[in-house]
């Protein structure tokens, strides 16, 4: 039988065991599952291509492996032909984009996540209501550039620090309400939601927060791993936000953090003195790369794998009412 990894040389066997500590949640969220699994059924309902506008979430190797089944990724509309199918990717869009889908008389599956559809129901309900809206997010950045294109230009103003804030041209008596992207930083955004509420006491806020339960999740679990860790490792995509906002916290808890996309991008010299690596993952990388992280730090050292659970998730988000009854 062979051995499934390298057998360690002489001088691996000196060194100690490393514990892989793993945070818990990570990973896939509920709405990527759910987006993920939207262009696979439109696959197998309209055959290929799909046509998908922009990744369906950031990362390769989900977009790699649905590109082989057939996923065509595009980054505007005028890239789809007049008889295509196309799916809008996890982040959502703005209003523009469906309305121009319409015009063209092509077919589309929306896989926007409920609860960015829900931060859009709220701006629209807000402007409704004759506020103008402040919104938390990254500038360019697509969900932001998809809740902000739900109302009209000037209807919502973009700050991404506390010192924004402070530079608004807004007087007290102006109506404000705020909103955010869903996967901001929780301690950034508190701060910033501070910040407004002291200038302007009477802004209007949402029922619950915009921040994602998956994203504060997956923050809270690292502020469990890291101070127990000498590294952190965080699996996911230069362009994920909530990827990028875990190695921050990591970083935040004094922690040295690293993101990568696979595990091939670990140096061994990063194990140098870590005798425990903090693990986790973006909510969207798959739980496969995780194990393959597992693996390659097992090719260097014995390692010994914990797993730390903060908190239980059990959210699942129906399909669309199109794919709901498709196998
Ligand atoms: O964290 P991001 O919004 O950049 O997006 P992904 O890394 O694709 O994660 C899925 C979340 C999508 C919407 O919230
Ligand atoms: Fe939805 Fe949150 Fe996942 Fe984004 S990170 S897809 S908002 S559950």
């Amino acid at each position: 039988m062979n051995a499934p990894f390298p057998s360690p040389s002489p001088d691996d066997a000196a060194k100690p065991a490393l514990i892989a500590l793993i945070a818990a949640p990570r990973g896939f969220c509920a709405g990527v599952d759910r987006a993920i699994e939207i262009v696979e059924r439109a696959l197998q309902r309209y055959g290929a291509p799909v046509y998908v506008r922009h990744e369906i979430v950031h990362n390769k190797y989900v977009v790699e492996n649905l590109r082989a089944k057939g996923a065509v990724f595009v980054e505007e509309l005028d890239e789809v032909p007049a008889d295509g199918h196309v799916v809008f990717s996890a982040h959502g869009v703005p209003k523009s984009v469906p309305a121009e889908a319409e015009r063209r008389e092509l077919t589309y599956l929306d896989a926007t996540c409920p609860l960015v559809s829900k931060v859009h129901r709220q701006a629209e309900r807000q402007i409704e209501k004759g506020r103008h809206i402040i919104f938390i997010g990254h500038e360019g950045h697509p969900e932001v550039i998809g809740t902000m294109g739900q109302v009209e230009p000037g209807e919502m103003t973009l700050v991404e620090t506390v010192a924004d804030v402070a530079a608004l041209p807004f007087a007290k008596d102006v109506p404000l309400a705020y909103l955010s992207q869903t996967t901001l930083s929780v301690d950034d955004t508190a701060e910033i939601i501070a910040a407004l509420e002291a200038r302007y006491p009477e802004i209007a806020g949402p029922k619950a927060e915009d921040i994602c339960y998956a994203t504060s999740n997956r923050q809270a679990a690292v502020k469990r791993i890291a101070p127990a860790s000498d590294l952190v490792l965080v699996i996911g995509a230069p362009n994920s936000s909530n990827s990028l906002r875990l190695v921050e916290v990591a970083e935040r808890c004094g922690t040295e953090a690293k993101l990568i996309q696979r595990a091939d991008e670990i140096l061994p010299e990063w194990l140098d003195g870590v005798g425990t690596v903090g693990v986790t993952a973006g909510a969207s990388a798959p739980e496969r790369l995780v194990r393959e992280v597992i693996e390659r730090l097992g090719e260097w050292r014995a390692v010994e794998e914990r797993t730390l659970v903060s908190a239980e998730e059990k959210m699942v988000f129906k399909l669309p009412r199109e794919l709901a009854d498709s196998e």
